[in-house]
């Protein structure tokens, strides 16, 4: 049977071009193996077969403009039906469907019959209440009997059926007093105690005594690196008071929990608070990992063989995993590192092994925007493989996170709002007895009601103020202390210093199912330092600990030095075969290898046969495109490699449709971890609004930070999971690194490979959106960071040369750099790739054109992306009407060229005996003759950057100054980077070289009106 397949549902598009046609006749395809390409100015999207079967004709050509019904080819059918092997007999089928539905009828019948008696005696009994009423009086108990009757009853319910079901009755009671008019009781905050109850704690299976020991070096090691350092040169810095408080959070992880990588376990991700690092440099000195050499050199790292202040994969590539010291980028980053596993999982890269991702926040880093931002996410995505420890140590870096309040349980309400597992572990073992002993309630109450500014002074003023001032302003509360001595109340401890409810908590972390976990821990900053800054404002900032303050730290915590060891301040490792070192190499060995190591074994990616990019190099015809549907196009054909289309991940925030990129949402899906549960509005499109579990594309919504979070998680996971992956970020140049910076910074640190693609480039090419939209300085931020390589190509041959090279260089070579490219969405014809440019293009430049009128000036023309094009006008100009000949350049980097003159400059100058090298720009501009005119669509100083290179007059041309909305023509023309500005400034120029009369110029700007008097675009 032959089958037509037509032209589907486009949406508003009509008389669409085919630019491709895949298939011909006689090739046996599958349903949905692409057809044809369709290609519009907007977009461009590959129409799938709706059939399997033998292609019998292709009715269409290239070149031929289609619309809705169109028939493109026609099919033999060789589809199996194997639907009447799968259906069952309709008989068959309506029989059960019927007996399903009185089985279900039944069900509903007997629940709503119980449901009926019972709401109707509630109802009853509730008109009986609302006649009797009593007056209550606000917040007071007016029936304490009453009271006791309901927490009875709880308690037995409790007792009986677990705490689920008397979960689940307040629920139903809660739902029915809201029926009933009731205001909502505040659920999302507990009072101030431990979520988890004493007799539900998992008990951990270490030995208590030598963890202690364990952890009393490392926190004693970790100190002294940090006042060694800064006895040896007071300009280093460091912390001491951030691990003090952190260091059993950490120990019990490394001791129980994570899980190192290895051949047979892809590893636990933990993102360790950066300025804990002492404590983490103090584990590996025990373990081995680092000599003392080492740690005497914190922070020294010139010279080889020194330790990075944080956690820097760039500096130690061996060792740290996550670069997270800018406050806020460990919470949102990690987030989408958990959200791309599952990603990874659902595609099926990835063996689900249950690893998780541990992050280290502080309190005080929550008050970041990018600390909470991403937590919906996380709920909403049902992260369970994220665990988030914030450290509530109650202080950031001046005091207080929130003296007047409680830092605990503002993050409880905001976490448990957004649908995360909350574990408080606010109280130590300490305080267990007092709790079971306080029947009254009285004792949670003053929990309750002290705030963080109390309790940070009760931890820095001793016992006998804890006794007055906390348990004093009750009588009862005094009582219950009363046979306690002031050191014993001193030594009730925090939760996040008990070995035992961090462990417990982990444990119900690590169990814990369809949500993710943060476990909330009460801490004291600078625990140990005592007088010199134990829960002081200070502590902070303390890292010279004086004579006195370290013999009492080696004694707080029984560091075996003597006086003179510890006045030398000298790091202590017991032996080899120390009971210590053997316990802590055996738990590390159990849970399979070091902590943090960062290794990579991931294969390189083979890379596309040539034909892939053979198109781009052509020229497009008579056919006008933009750069944005180029690199579209490119990808679509990338989409078509089996090495490369499964590793591509495409990351949008909400523009796939500005940059014509909806066609991947119907080819390759948008990954939605639930699949897509609703038929979409636009499902009879070709491009509908497809979501998928196995989608590929990262669409993520309006968050330039999320999206850049997610880049990172893909570019790196070629080190956390050794897998190589191509991710290719697109955006609103503007919202780029103007919005991320701090990210792009971190993924360089990090040594994230892929593309970041500046869409809608150039201040004068984003046309209409004005101000807050066009991007003129982009590339200045990119070539700020180190190993980012930068291009504002012109045209599609340019773009596929950078593409295919960033395609080697990252993902075959593995070299650790990152691209970014600018793309427009200026359609305009491309030209065919000339002939050996492409070594030019990726240096930086290369001779795109030569006007040659045999005139007696000369001139260099260098433009770049966008302004290409004009200089190229303006040449022709000044060719034809000046009989000026010159030379155009098409610059695809000024950034490039910059990296390459200061390397060649400082050569020479470290050479200075020897014949100079000359730097690539001077090469090709040297033998030329003529003043240089150099034009992009950014401001000067990105064209500047050459300037120290050449030995030539060298004038720059730039859109420096706010935007504006109004069309390209005009705003060329304001910013005088149009070919008329740029002929007459040539002129100018020339005559200011004495090259020609000053009269050119002075006609040129009658001639195209170009008012003197109008202020340089900056101040306008
Ligand atoms: C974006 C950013 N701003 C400022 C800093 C400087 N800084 C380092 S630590 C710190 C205080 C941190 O307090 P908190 O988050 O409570 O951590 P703690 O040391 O108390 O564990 C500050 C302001 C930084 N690292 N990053
Ligand atoms: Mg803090």
């Amino acid at each position: 049977m032959s089958i037509n397949v037509t032209v589907p549902d486009i949406g508003d598009f009509e008389k669409v071009e085919i630019i491709e046609i895949l298939v011909k006749s006689g090739d046996n395809i599958k349903k949905d193996d692409p057809v044809v390409t369709l290609e519009s100015d907007k977009s461009s999207v590959e129409v799938p077969s709706t059939h399997e079967g033998r292609v019998e004709k292709v009715n269409v050509k290239i070149g031929d403009k289609v619309s809705k019904g169109d028939l493109l080819i026609t099919l033999i059918n060789s589809e199996k039906t194997n639907d009447t092997e799968k259906k069952l007999p309709v008989d068959t089928e309506n029989i059960i469907k019927e007996a399903e539905k009185v089985k279900e009828a039944e069900k509903v019948l007997v629940l709503d019959k119980k449901i009926e008696t019972k709401t109707k005696d509630i109802k009853e009994d509730k008109k009986k209440d609302k006649n009797e009423k009593i007056l209550i009086s606000k917040g007071k108990d007016i029936d304490p009997i009453e009271t006791q009757e309901w927490l009875d009853s709880l308690d037995a319910v409790v007792k009986k059926d677990g705490t689920d079901r008397a979960h689940y009755l307040l629920k139903k009671l809660i739902d029915e007093a809201y029926k009933e008019g009731s205001n909502q009781p505040l659920t999302r905050i507990t009072p101030y105690i431990n979520t988890i109850p004493v007799e539900s704690e998992i008990k951990s299976p270490g030995d208590q005594n030598i963890e202690r020991r364990i952890r009393s070096l490392i926190r004693w090691n970790a100190a002294a690196m940090v006042v060694k350092a800064n006895k040896k040169n007071p300009e280093l810095g460091g912390h001491i008071g951030t691990f003090a408080s952190a260091a059993t959070l950490y120990d019990v992880g490394m001791n129980h929990f994570w899980r190192a990588k290895n051949n047979k376990f892809g590893g636990d991700l933990i993102y360790f608070q950066g300025h804990s690092a002492p404590g983490v440099y103090a584990r590996a000195y025990l373990e081995g990992r680092l000599t003392e050499k080492q740690l005497t050199n914190f922070r020294q790292e010139v010279d080889i063989g020194g330790l990075s202040s944080y956690p820097h994969p760039w500096l130690m590539p061996k060792f740290w995993q996550f670069p997270i010291v800018s406050m806020g980028l460990g919470s949102i980053m990690s987030i989408y590192q958990a959200r791309f596993t599952k990603y990874l999982i659902n595609r099926g890269l990835l063996k689900d092994e249950g690893r998780k991702i541990w992050t280290f926040l502080g309190d005080g880093e929550m008050d970041e925007p990018e600390s909470l931002g991403a937590i919906g996410l996380a709920s909403r995505e049902k992260l369970d493989n994220l665990i988030f420890v914030i450290n509530c140590n109650l202080q950031r870096l001046d005091g207080p996170v929130r003296g007047n309040g409680k830092i605990i349980q503002e993050l409880e309400g905001i976490f448990r709002g957004a649908g995360w597992n909350v574990i408080k572990v606010i109280w130590g073992s300490y305080w267990d007895p007092l709790l079971a002993k306080d029947k009254s309630g009285l004792l949670i109450r003053r929990m309750n009601e002290c705030v963080d500014g109390e309790y940070q002074a009760f931890k820095a003023k001793g016992g006998a103020y804890v006794r007055e001032n906390f348990f004093g302003k009750y009588p009862a509360l005094k009582d219950l202390v009363s046979t306690m001595t002031d050191r014993d109340i001193w030594k009730l401890n925090r939760g996040g210093h008990d070995p035992h409810k961090v462990y417990a908590a982990y444990d119900e972390a690590m169990k814990t199912k369809g949500k993710p976990t943060v476990i909330l821990a009460k801490t004291i900053k600078g625990y140990g330092m005592g007088k010199s800054g134990e829960s002081t404002n200070i502590t902070h900032q303390q890292k010279k600990l004086g004579e006195e303050a370290l013999l009492y730290y080696r004694d707080r915590f029984d560091i075996p030095l003597t006086d003179k060891q510890v006045k030398n301040v000298e790091f202590y490792k017991p032996d080899e075969k120390s009971e210590e070192i053997k316990y802590l190499k055996e738990r590390r060995m159990r849970l399979g290898g070091n902590l943090p190591e960062r290794t990579s074994y991931a294969k390189s990616i083979k890379q596309p046969s040539k034909d892939i990019f053979e198109n781009m190099l052509k020229s497009s015809g008579g056919r006008e495109m933009s750069t944005t549907m180029a690199l579209v196009r490119m990808l679509t054909n990338l989409l078509r490699d089996k090495n490369i289309a499964p590793r591509l991940v495409p990351i949008i925030p909400d523009e796939a449709r500005t940059f014509g990129m909806e066609g991947f949402f119907q080819k390759i899906g948008i990954y939605a971890h639930e699949g897509q549960k609703y038929e979409p509005v636009d499902s009879e499109q070709l491009s509908f609004y497809r979501e998928d579990k196995k989608g590929q594309v990262l669409e993520e919504g309006i968050t330039e930070a999320g999206a850049m979070s997610s880049w990172i998680a893909a570019g790196t996971s070629y080190t956390n999971h050794d897998l190589e992956m191509i991710p290719i970020y697109l955006f609103y140049s503007m919202f780029g690194f103007q919005r991320v910076m701090d990210f792009a910074w971190a993924a360089g640190d990090a040594q994230t490979r892929g593309f970041l693609i500046g869409a809608t480039s150039g201040k004068t090419t984003l046309a209409g959106e004005g101000l807050q939209h066009q991007d003129g300085h982009s590339h200045i931020l990119a070539s700020a960071i180190p190993n980012c390589v930068s291009y504002d190509p012109t045209f599609s041959y340019e773009l596929a040369i950078i593409l295919r090279e960033g395609l080697r260089r990252m993902h075959d070579k593995q070299e650790n750099v990152f691209y970014y490219i600018t793309v427009m969405n200026e359609n305009y014809q491309h030209s065919q790739i000339p002939k050996d440019c492409e070594k030019g293009i990726l240096k930086g430049m290369y001779l795109f054109k030569e006007f040659k009128n045999k005139g007696k000036t000369k001139i260099q023309l260098l433009g770049s992306g966008a302004i290409l094009r004009e200089v190229i006008a303006a040449g022709e100009i000044l060719s034809k009407e000046y009989n000026i000949d010159s030379d155009v350049w098409s610059v695809t980097s000024f950034n490039e060229l910059r990296k390459d003159g200061m390397a060649i400059e400082r050569k020479n100058l470290l050479n200075p005996g020897e014949k100079p090298e000359k730097s690539y720009v001077e090469k090709c501009l040297e033998k030329r003759e003529g003043p240089i005119i150099a034009t992009s669509d950014y401001m000067r100083t990105y064209v500047d950057q050459i300037r120290p290179y050449l030995s030539k007059p060298f004038y720059s041309f730039g859109t420096d100054g706010y935007g504006r909305s109004d069309g390209r023509k005009k705003l060329r023309k304001f910013f005088e980077v149009d070919r008329e500005h740029i002929v007459t400034y040539t002129l100018s120029a020339l005559a200011k070289e004495q090259l020609i009369p000053s009269k050119y110029a002075e006609r040129a700007m009658k001639k195209y009106k170009i008012n003197k008097d109008k202020p340089i675009p900056t101040v306008l």
